[in-house]
């Protein structure tokens, strides 16, 4: 891909009113911008990585637009790789407009979406996967997400993928030298490279495991709560949530519509749903409401089937919990703990049923039993030891160049075992490397590259 060399600018602060607005510029004529509409104390040179206190001005007229700082930053040590100036005004959307159209008219084009980080990538400040992680990190709304997109900035899923695709290119070596001197090297032996090929496929494979994990952190886990009426369903989401946000009544059948709210635990971001009590109901708003609710559940990572220990009714609850989707795994929640004299027991019956995980006692009256709640929801989710060996996929783009390059190695594996002539196994390990090379951008071509910025804010 070619760069363009001509100089940019943008306010790279948010829209709306704010202490501070910043505006932009990178390229070969940054400097020299800056310098006719920025008078500082003594107008010496700029220095880079200094910070400089003066004034925004015309330059045709003298006129002040604002007191503002400035840093100037030379290349190659700023944020794109090029000469780079920032210009910190006060932020008033108004005056930054100014700003930066006085900026243009000196010079610099308006930035496209992206642009900076763009020019930093082709620089190779950093790669495709990095750049997608400054999205990632200014899009981050919980300590999970924040943490998985500052692994995937640092480099944790790169140098994985780098490291993957070095292991691949030594395979690939060995099989073209067989092609080049198949006379003095003989047959390729499938038992010499087929350890290694199967090797790396298990790497892939782990890869695609911590992707479930990885789509969770990104959007959110979905957990459904729901159970037989009066059992303390609403009662359970005010106590994740800490505050009374559901009514809770001794009527069954108060909750009638299904209510979602956002939360986290161990800052995993976390949607909970409070949902209408299933029975038989004559009444048509709750049958809307118990339609409303089996919909919740099925569109859920994680049912919570609450049902009141101190008024078992086991029979009816393994019926409710037979008609729940079987693949989305249960918690069984026995509430109402606090009203209990002796331990209760567990229910054999229940926990037999298919995708029920675990049991927990509880009571959402007291909070007995929600810190054992919240382990057993980050267990029964796998998102209990987040990313600690291998680096978490989050992206499905990602995703899609391990499973391509699972796919190409399956092919290369099973040609080597049936003795196929080794330009076959190559043309499969190179479509594997250029699979994998996508995820740093090391093989990406120039229609993905575009894809990938286009979604970015203007300034950044
Ligand atoms: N003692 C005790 N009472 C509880 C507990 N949890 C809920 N309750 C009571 O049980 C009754 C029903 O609670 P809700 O939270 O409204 O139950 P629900 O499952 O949402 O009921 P529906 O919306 O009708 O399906 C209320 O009187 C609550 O105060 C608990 O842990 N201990
Ligand atoms: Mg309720």
């Amino acid at each position: 891909m070619t760069m363009s060399t001509d100089t940019i600018a943008a306010i790279a602060t948010p829209p709306g009113e704010g202490g501070v607005g910043i505006v932009r510029i990178s390229g070969a004529e940054a400097f020299k911008i800056a310098e006719r509409v920025f008078r500082w104390r003594g107008n010496k040179p700029l220095q880079s990585h200094r910070v400089y206190f003066g004034a925004v001005i015309e330059p045709a007229t003298g006129e002040v637009l604002d007191r503002a700082l400035l840093i100037p930053f030379r290349a190659p040590r700023s944020y794109t790789g090029e000469d780079v100036v920032e210009l910190h005004c006060h932020g008033s959307p108004y005056l930054l407009r100014r700003v930066v159209e006085l900026v243009w008219r000196e010079g610099a084009r308006p930035a496209q979406p992206g642009e900076f980080t763009l020019r930093a990538f082709l620089n190779g400040k950093l790669d495709l996967a990095q750049a997608e992680a400054v999205a990632d990190l200014i899009r981050a709304r919980s300590e999970a997400q924040l943490r998985s997109a500052l692994a995937l900035h640092e480099g944790k899923l790169s140098r994985h993928a780098h490291a993957l695709n070095d292991t691949l290119l030594g395979i690939l070596a060995t099989v073209e030298a067989h092609i080049d001197f198949s006379e003095e090297l003989g047959e390729l032996d499938p038992a010499s490279l087929a350890p290694d090929l199967q090797r790396l496929i298990e790497q892939l494979d782990a890869l695609l495991h911590s992707a479930h994990t990885g789509r969770l952190l990104r959007e959110g886990a979905r957990i459904a709560i729901v159970g037989r009426p009066n059992v303390g369903k609403s009662s359970l989401l005010n106590a994740l949530l800490g505050t009374e946000r559901a009514i809770v009544t001794d009527i069954p059948g108060t909750t009638r519509d299904t209510i979602e709210e956002s939360f986290q635990i161990a800052g995993v971001p976390m949607v909970v749903l409070d949902t209408a009590g299933l029975r038989e109901s004559a009444d048509v708003v709750e049958q809307i409401g118990i339609e409303r609710a089996r919909r919740a559940a099925e569109r859920a990572n994680l049912i919570l089937f609450v049902y009141d220990l101190t008024a078992p009714d086991l029979e009816t609850d393994a019926r409710l919990l037979h008609t729940l989707p079987s693949e989305i795994p249960k918690l069984l929640v026995g509430n109402k703990l606090d009203l209990l004299d002796v331990p209760p027991a567990a229910p054999e019956t229940l926990a037999s049923t298919t995708g029920v995980v675990d049991t927990v006692f509880i009571s959402a009256r007291t909070g007995t039993g929600l810190e054992t709640l919240h382990q057993a929801i980050l267990n029964a989710l796998n998102l209990q030891r987040l990313g600690e060996e291998t680096p978490l996929l989050t992206h499905q783009r990602h995703i899609h160049a391990v499973e391509q390059a699972k796919q190409h190695l399956r092919n290369a594996l099973d040609s080597l075992q049936q003795r196929l002539p080794p330009d076959l196994i190559a043309v499969d390990l190179r479509s594997a490397w250029l699979a994998l090379g996508t995820i740093t951008g090391e093989t990406a071509d120039e229609a993905l590259i575009e894809r990938i910025f286009r979604d970015f804010c203007i300034g950044k």
